[in-house]
This record gives C-alpha cells, sequence and structure tokens, in this order.
C-alpha cells in the first residue's frame, strides 16, 4: 500500500514537470450576442465581454465572419450635445490586460459586420471569429437578440 503512493506521488511530480510554463494570456469570452437589425440595414453589430485570467496581456486585433463583408472594431464616442457617433477604433486594435476584463456593450465599444450577408434576426446564430494577437483565432457564434439600446 504505502509503494502505491509512492508511485502516485511519483506520477503527479512528473505531469507538474511536463506542465508548461503557465505564463501568457488565458483568453475567454462570455456573453457573445448580435443585436437584431433588419435585412436593409446594411451594417450589424456583435457584443462580447472578453476575460484575460492569464499573466500576459493579450489584443483583440481584428474579426471575421461570414456574415459580413467586411468586419472592423469600432467604439462609440461622444461627440457632445448628446452626439454619440462610432469610428473605427485607432489601429484596429484592443487590448485586453492580464487579469481585466474588457466589455464590448451597447454604446461602447463593438465589432461591426459591414455589407451583411445574413439577417440578423432575433434567435438566429451567426458565426464570428475573434482573432487574437497573441492567442490566435477563437471561433464563436453569436446569438441574435433584441435590445431595446
Ligand atoms: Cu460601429
Amino acid at each position: 500500500m504505502k509503494r502505491m503512493w509512492w508511485l502516485m506521488l511519483a506520477g503527479v511530480v512528473m505531469l507538474a514537470a511536463c506542465a508548461p510554463a503557465a505564463s501568457g494570456p488565458k483568453i475567454s469570452v462570455e456573453m457573445l450576442w448580435g443585436r437584431s437589425s433588419p435585412m436593409v440595414v446594411d451594417a450589424g453589430a456583435f457584443y462580447v465581454n472578453i476575460k484575460n485570467t492569464g499573466t500576459a496581456a493579450d489584443k483583440l486585433i481584428g474579426a471575421k465572419s461570414d456574415a459580413c463583408g467586411m468586419v472592423e472594431l469600432h467604439e462609440t464616442v461622444d461627440k457632445g450635445g448628446g452626439m454619440m457617433e462610432m469610428q473605427p477604433i485607432a489601429g484596429q486594435m484592443i487590448e485586453i490586460p492580464a487579469g481585466g476584463t474588457v466589455e464590448l456593450k451597447p454604446g461602447g465599444m463593438h465589432v461591426m459586420c459591414m455589407m451583411k450577408k445574413a439577417d440578423f434576426a432575433a434567435g438566429t446564430k451567426l458565426p464570428l471569429t475573434l482573432v487574437f494577437e497573441k492567442s490566435g483565432e477563437m471561433k464563436l457564434e453569436a446569438e441574435i437578440k433584441d435590445s431595446a439600446m
């Protein structure tokens, strides 16, 4: 019985030695969705919370989708006097700090789907691939939802 324990302990030590170094970014996403919009509107928007539980920062450097002719990272800026305008994010990159969460949400940053090829109808799911500088591509599906915002 004692010998068994030693073997198990040896196994655990070996596993630990073989595990890759726990450094670098560790990206996960939550609450990915797209806002419903009629087909006559040429553009649609996706929103997502991006979490980095790793020890190094990463960057969202783009996105792509078969549902869009072109995808851009956008932000909504307050132009003053109640004027909200959206514009492409400078450099097309969003920093995801180590241990941080970045929220892409209505009224803020978003993934803009231009030259829509699919109907953004509530209840449907559309493909969206997020591209990270270090973590690479993350293939996802966004559920389209109605939003008053
Ligand atoms: Cu936009």
